[in-house]
């Protein structure tokens, strides 16, 4: 089997900054604004107020200060609370593809690549614009790659799993060049006017440009000495839109048709299984959790990642062992630990360990060992 890298990766950012601030000041006025309109059935009983949310809170529980989001107006407005798109022709290029062409062309740039020399891409999201035809269909025409391309979902561990995917096309000798291209328009489908969860999530696009090692020509790769994938089926996060709700009568604002958790289940669950989940794979191919240099996590929540490390190495985690973008990012789904590996692996040195590593909605965990060449 041939040697595997990591030769690029781009990042494609949302235009729009909403800061933990502007947040809380729109939800506030949306409560206000439902308390009043509510407020003889809220005397009667037969409502629960709103309660305001909290700039405090929001820092406290989960280490985000902002989010980058396509649209900005359409969520601050109390009146309305979820973004607003312009609808597109067919012969228009959908949105997702769009951000993904951008993140993809600067991935290629960075692996000193052009287009046609792509010859598969994957498209992984937690949320597709549309059923079919694939994203990933779309996003191979604008490029103009070779091959062939198909769209995934495994939530936040889409980036992971869909790297397994490429690296072992490339390595039977299938497809020499993949492209993974991560398009996570969350705010689409996060519900803004819940206070449990409205702080969470923001927009961005990532893409990865995975090669045979002995044809690489950027001089900043990363040999993928292995990929683990796992999966163990929990309703703790989940969003039950799809194409049946019409046939099932439900209304397609329901609550359920959006993101919804336990949070903090997840968060109890998750971490034991995330650090168990990257033990395990290192072990299997020999290494231990002090040898690796830095740990690229899932960006949801700072005080997961801070126990992770814990488990993994017995010592506070620092940004030099598990950097942190979710503070600007907030949460952007299965593209996060493609920001934080994106954005923090300039210092690696020849030889370094690295790991990539997601955790999410399924439960799915994925882990990529890198080792800079
Ligand atoms: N402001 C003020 N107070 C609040 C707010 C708020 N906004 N929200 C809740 N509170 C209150 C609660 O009412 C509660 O009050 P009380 O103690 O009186 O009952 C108190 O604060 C504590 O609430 P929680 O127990 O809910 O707070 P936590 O400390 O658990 O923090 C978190 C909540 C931040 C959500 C935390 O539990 C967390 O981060 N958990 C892990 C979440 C996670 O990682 N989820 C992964 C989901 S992502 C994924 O898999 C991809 C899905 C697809 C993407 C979808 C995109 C839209």
């Amino acid at each position: 089997m041939t040697a595997v890298v990591i030769s690029g990766t781009g990042l494609f950012q949302a235009p729009h900054v909403i800061t933990n601030a502007e947040l809380v000041e729109a939800f506030n006025a949306y409560t206000e604004r439902y308390n009043a309109e509510h407020a003889v059935a809220i005397a009667a009983g037969e409502r629960e107020p709103l309660s305001p949310s909290s700039v405090e809170f929001i820092e406290k529980a989960s280490g985000i200060k902002q989010r980058f989001v396509m649209d900005k107006a359409g969520v601050l407005d109390p009146a309305r609370m979820y973004p607003k798109f312009e609808p597109r022709p067919d012969d228009q290029m959908s949105l997702m593809a769009e951000i993904g062409v951008d993140a993809a062309q600067k991935a290629l740039a960075a692996a000193g690549r052009e287009g046609h020399e792509i010859d598969a891409v994957i498209c992984g999201a937690s949320n597709m614009q549309r059923a079919y035809p694939a994203m990933a269909v779309e996003i191979q025409q604008g490029i103009g790659a070779q091959g062939y391309g198909f769209d995934m979902n495994v939530a936040c561990s889409t980036a992971t799993f869909a790297i397994e995917q490429a690296y072992n096309a490339v390595r039977s000798g299938s497809a020499r060049r993949v492209l993974v291209v991560n398009p996570e328009i969350t705010s689409a489908h996060l519900e803004w006017r819940d206070r449990d969860c409205h702080f969470i999530f923001g927009d961005v696009c990532t893409a990865t440009v995975v090669e045979r090692a002995d044809e690489a020509r950027s001089s900043d790769c990363f040999e993928i000495l292995g990929t683990k994938l796992s999966t163990q089926f929990s309703n703790n996060i989940r969003n039950n839109f799809g194409f049946m709700n019409r046939c099932e009568d439900t209304p397609h604002d329901a609550r359920d048709k959006t993101f919804r958790q336990e949070g903090r289940k997840v968060f109890k669950e998750v971490v034991p299984m995330a650090a168990a989940h990257i033990s395990a794979h290192l072990e299997a191919l020999g290494f231990t959790a002090p040898q690796v240099r830095r740990f690229w996590l899932h960006q949801a929540n700072l005080g997961m990642n801070q126990f992770i490390i814990r488990k993994l190495l017995g010592q506070e985690p620092d940004a030099e062992v598990a950097p942190l973008i979710l503070d600007r990012y907030a949460n952007t789904s299965s593209a996060g630990s493609i920001i934080a590996f994106h954005e923090t692996r300039g210092d690696m040195a020849k030889g370094d360990l690295g790991v990539i590593c997601s955790f999410g909605a399924g439960y799915s965990i994925g882990s990529v060992l890198l080792r800079r060449q």
